[in-house]
């Protein structure tokens, strides 16, 4: 890119790609046959490091949010991760070369802000049907046990906030982080949106669906690993007050992310954590 940062962009055999970067190890892009961007980026993000990029998928480790004593959402995405030259063999091997692996070791700066030595590996293929597909993997290489929340930060394209709904989620218990990190209980329906949502839903099925009216399509998130889910969008108010974000941007995404938030993830040494996300998307009638 325009900072010398990697790129990869991985293509299938039909002509569907994805752009993963170095920065961040964030997939900024990810396109049907047709060319058809299905990921949101602001036309206002900065890619220059350590600011992550305002859109695609960045990856919130080892902490979510602002609950901890990270910087929000951790430093995974400011990093700048490397190619993994060898990869253990993953159960899924790789079919052909849409397929990437990327590694992020601390270095010793980052051991004096969150002392744990780590592995995280990431996979990122795109599989011959246009799924997009993620998996990471992180070791605790031979340190204390350490706990960790996770996401994969995903901003869907939709073509009109008020024109969505999500399926998947009805009568989940979520926290709802405009109070308080309160604990509500969904009710029966699948969401809708008409004002800034900014909630995670706990212990949730594999599978949620965002359907978009007007493109007549709907995502399709299938996750292992990650049993809650969080929904983003910061509507107008919000926008405004977020630089990398255009103000009527918001009427264009929705941040629905696989996450392990509600109970932290522990790892004793030389334990390693999964967690796999499988996006595409259908046609919906
Ligand atoms: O999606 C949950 C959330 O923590 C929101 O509160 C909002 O801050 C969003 O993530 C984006 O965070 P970022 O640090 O990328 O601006």
């Amino acid at each position: 890119d325009k900072n010398g940062i990697e790129q990869v962009i991985l293509r299938n055999v039909r002509g569907a790609s994805a752009t993963v970067s170095m920065h961040g190890g964030q997939v900024l892009s990810w396109k049907t046959e047709r060319g058809e961007e299905l990921l949101f980026t602001s036309t206002k993000a900065i890619y220059t490091p350590p600011k992550p990029v305002r859109g695609g998928i960045p990856i919130c480790f080892p902490q979510f949010g602002n609950r901890g004593t990270l910087e929000q959402h951790g430093f995974a995405r400011n990093k700048i991760w490397v190619i993994d030259q060898n990869p253990p063999p993953l159960s899924t091997d790789p079919n052909g070369k849409a397929c990437i692996d990327l590694l992020l070791k601390p270095s010793e700066d980052d051991m004096k802000i969150w002392p744990h030595s780590f592995e995280f590996r990431l996979r990122v293929r795109l599989a011959a049907d246009g799924h997009l597909i993620l998996i990471s993997r992180i070791r605790n290489v031979n340190g204390k046990p350490f706990s960790f929340s996770f996401a994969f930060h995903t901003y869907f394209s939709i073509s009109d906030i008020s024109e969505v709904r999500l399926e998947g989620l009805e009568t989940l218990d979520y926290l709802d982080n405009l109070y308080q990190k309160e604990r509500f209980t969904e009710q029966g329906d699948a969401l809708t949106f008409e004002s800034e949502v900014d909630r995670v839903y706990l212990d949730s099925s594999d599978m949620v669906a965002v359907l978009d009216h007007e493109k007549k399509r709907t995502f399709v998130i299938r996750k292992e690993g990650l049993p809650d889910v969080v929904v983003w969008n910061p509507w107008e108010k919000k926008s405004k007050s977020i630089v990398d974000f255009g103000d009527e941007e918001y009427k264009q995404m929705l941040c629905v992310d696989g996450a392990a938030v509600g109970k932290p993830i522990t790892l004793k040494p030389g334990e390693e954590w999964t967690g796999r996300l499988e996006l595409s998307v259908v046609p919906s009638t």
